[in-house]
């Protein structure tokens, strides 16, 4: 049907917005592992094509094990929660592939600016997972210091963190580390948000300048089909990734419940981007399995027969039949992630209880990287009110 004046209908143009697995475009979902575990071929993306057989199985192992050992840290923070040890918690469950796989395409000198569900992402970096639990228990303002992992701290202000990447990545364009040829060298950054946050004015905001120059920046947009009971069908008339082509620069729509096929898309647009051919639009299609957060409570506003058809598309599930079917794993491997995962839960529970409350005065140290003179007023004044009561000490 077209619309007099204004060209043919969006639906004929664009296809199904919302659909996993195609579009009229003829520009289908990146998939190279199915949800039962076989693995297929994409005419723009491969994955192990440049391994030999063991050092593929290694990967997809070490793959099967972040994934694994990223879903323990959610559930025990999750109990961790219901046990009144944390404030609250933001639930990654389902996400597991869209983040391993992402967090392994980066290479060290590359910069993740999340927002507060990137768990996986935070685990490929390097950050031991219990300092994701301070800001969560309320003991810390934010847990780790970004530069040690060239990770930012975790973002609740929804699209913020993509203005901020970009504008960082702007600056290694301008310190000259991207696009010099050195593979050890040239780097890119990579924002994640999410469907809710591409209606944001910052991301919108973000795309047109990150085009603008150039910016070596992936924008990780993990469509996870809700922005707490807001369905994304509210949100977009078309397909996330294909608003990247309005602002000039590609995306891709990626099964997000497929790690194979997270790491090789976002592998080749951090590629482009450490090249200095710019900005890409990833759109990792996946599905919240738990609730927005653990204040929230989803069966009042979504059906539990999607919830049970995405079971069947479990990021792990399909990892652990691959390995399984092709010999590329005993139980003697599997057994051992189970124990390093018994492990971690262990750290985490105990881990969280020791964690020290915070002190008064720390409020004041990372307002500015160098005090003022006013802060320094204020902060005495404050000790000194502190000081003021019996038993100080
Ligand atoms: C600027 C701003 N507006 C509103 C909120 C409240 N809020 C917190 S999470 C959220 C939904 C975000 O959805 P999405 O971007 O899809 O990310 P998801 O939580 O699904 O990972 C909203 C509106 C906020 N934190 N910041
Ligand atoms: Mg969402």
């Amino acid at each position: 049907m077209t619309q007099p004046g204004f060209g043919p209908d969006l639906a004929e143009v664009f296809g199904p917005a919302h659909e996993a697995t195609s579009d009229s475009a003829g520009l289908s979902l990146v998939q190279l592992l199915t949800p039962e575990g076989e693995r297929v071929e994409h005419p723009d993306f491969s994955f192990g094509d440049d391994l030999s057989d063991a050092e593929l199985a290694e990967t997809v192992r070490g793959f099967f094990r972040d994934m694994t050992l990223t879903r323990r840290i959610d559930v025990e923070a999750t109990a961790l929660q219901r046990h009144g040890e944390l404030g609250i918690w933001a639930q990654l469950l389902g996400q597991e592939a869209a983040q391993v796989g992402a967090g392994r395409a980066l290479k060290p000198q590359d910069y993740v600016f999340p927002t507060y569900r990137e768990h996986g992402v935070a685990w490929c970096k390097g950050v031991d997972p219990l300092k994701l639990l301070g800001l969560f228990r309320g003991v810390d303002q934010g847990g780790w210091d970004p530069r040690e992992n060239n990770f930012g701290l975790y973002t609740i202000v929804i699209g913020a963190q993509t203005l901020h990447a970009t504008g960082y990545a702007m600056g290694m364009q301008r310190d000259g580390v991207v696009g010099t040829g050195d593979p050890d060298r040239d780097a890119a950054v990579i924002a994640h948000f999410g469907d809710g946050a591409s209606s944001q004015g910052d991301v919108n905001e973000s795309f047109i300048f990150a085009a603008s120059y150039n910016a070596p920046v992936v924008f990780f947009c993990q469509n996870n089909q809700w922005a707490i009971s807001e369905p994304i069908e509210r949100q977009s008339r078309i397909p996330l990734y294909q608003r990247a082509l309005g602002f000039g620069f590609p995306g891709v729509r990626v099964d997000g419940n497929d790690v194979l096929a997270s790491y090789a898309v976002t592998k080749a647009a951090l590629q482009r981007a450490r090249e200095g051919q710019g900005p890409t639009l990833v759109e990792a299609y996946t599905y919240r399995m738990g609730a927005h957060t653990t204040t929230d409570d989803p069966t009042r506003y979504r059906l539990s027969d999607d919830v049970e058809r995405w079971k069947l598309k479990d990021p792990i599930a399909r990892v652990e039949a691959y390995l399984k079917r092709n010999g590329m794993a005993d139980q003697e491997f599997f057994d051992a992630v189970s124990a390093e995962a018994e492990d971690l839960g262990h750290h985490l529970r105990e881990g969280c209880k020791a964690l020290p409350d915070p002190q008064p005065l720390s409020v004041f140290d990372h307002v500015y990287a160098e005090m003022t003179d006013e802060l320094v007023t204020q902060r005495d004044g404050f000790a000194a009110y502190l000081e003021s009561f019996e038993g100080a000490h």
